[in-house]
């Protein structure tokens, strides 16, 4: 339960940012908000990673980009990923599965904890117009 409260502490001050920054979500609680819709717009950037609890991810966002897209974990990691929005433009970070929904100021570095409390293969994804299907979308195994 220790992990749950985690998750739901670091996805209530994201939900907040987000509400803050007038950013639209694109996720919900159905089958669609696991991301699998922009399974086809994943293509593989970077070296994969295996992201263990306590070791902060480095992930560049780009234009419609982020590398490293290809990451995996075992069940009951804490997730934490510092996003590099290394662009003049806005993006977010959307990952309805584990109801985390971020917002990417332009030039900065965003931290994105969760814990993933159950297996699976999701997507993650900007839902900033045209982004995901531009590329913009990562995937996470969670095994
Ligand atoms: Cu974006």
């Amino acid at each position: 339960m220790t992990g749950r409260g985690i998750r739901t502490l670091a996805a209530t001050g994201l939900v907040a940012l987000l509400a803050a920054s007038g950013c639209g979500t694109a996720g919900g609680t159905s089958g669609a908000a696991e991301g699998k819709q922009f399974a086809p717009y994943h293509r593989p950037k970077g070296t994969p990673i295996t992201v263990r609890s306590g070791r902060p991810v480095a992930v560049t966002a780009g234009r419609v980009s982020l590398d490293p897209n290809t990451l995996s974990a075992t069940r009951g990691t804490q997730v934490h990923l510092q996003i590099h929005n290394t662009t003049s433009g806005r993006h977010d970070f959307q990952l309805p599965s584990f109801h985390v929904h971020a917002t990417l100021p332009p030039d900065k570095t965003t931290s994105v904890t969760f814990t993933v409390d159950r297996a699976g293969v999701l997507y993650f994804y900007s839902s900033r117009p045209g982004h995901a299907h531009g590329g913009m979308v990562g995937r996470l195994t969670v095994h």
